[in-house]
């Protein structure tokens, strides 16, 4: 059988929480799992549209995230998400929130790669003083110091990437 679980992605904008998180779920719906992401960024236009970047809206965002995903997680959904959440405690309050089926995912890629990719033009923004409050540039990120995987997307390719996630989901969640 299976059980719902929670795939928590943390990582920078540009270390490829999206891409993994969109590949995770097309490869579990292939394998018969019901699998849904909860993106930050498409978050920030419903649910949390009434919440900035300071550090107590982003603790509200990680907050109803956590509550949502416990939902879709208690509907034996495996929910992938894909914030931020740059704050450790708040990481640790989510783990709270969700419980045993909670597994905190690291995408880890140094600030300069993510800067150098810059999908979106968002950093040359924070640079430019366009944007306040910018993750890695005016505003922290508490690298995961227990993460239960750590995936390096500056030192390996998205497939790469893709395939490690895939088979650290499927044998931690197998039941
Ligand atoms: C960080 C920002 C900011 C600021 C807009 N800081 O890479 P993206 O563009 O597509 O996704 C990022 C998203 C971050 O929202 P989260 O809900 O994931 O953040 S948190 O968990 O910290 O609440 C980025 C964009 O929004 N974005 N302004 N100031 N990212």
């Amino acid at each position: 059988g299976h059980q719902g679980a929670v795939i928590w992605l943390t990582g920078l904008s540009g270390s490829g929480k999206s891409t993994l998180a969109m590949g995770l779920e097309r490869e579990l719906f292939a394998r018969g799992r019901q699998a849904y992401v909860l993106d930050g960024d498409a978050l920030r236009s419903g649910l949390n549209n009434d919440l900035g970047f300071g550090p107590e809206a982003r603790a509200e965002n990680i907050r109803r995230t956590a509550e949502v995903a416990r939902l879709f997680a208690d509907a034996g959904l495996v929910v992938i998400t894909s914030l931020i959440s740059p704050y450790a405690a708040e990481r640790e309050r989510a783990r709270n929130i969700i419980g045993a089926n909670f597994h905190e995912v690291y995408v880890k890629a140094d600030l300069a790669t993510c800067e150098a990719r810059d999908p979106k033009g968002l950093y040359a923004r924070a640079r430019a003083g366009e944007i306040k409050n910018f993750t890695g540039i005016d505003a922290p990120y508490e690298a995961p110091g227990s993460a239960d995987l750590v995936i390096d997307t500056a030192a390996i390719g998205p497939d790469a990437a893709l395939l490690a996630l895939l088979g650290y989901v499927e044998s931690a969640t197998r039941s």
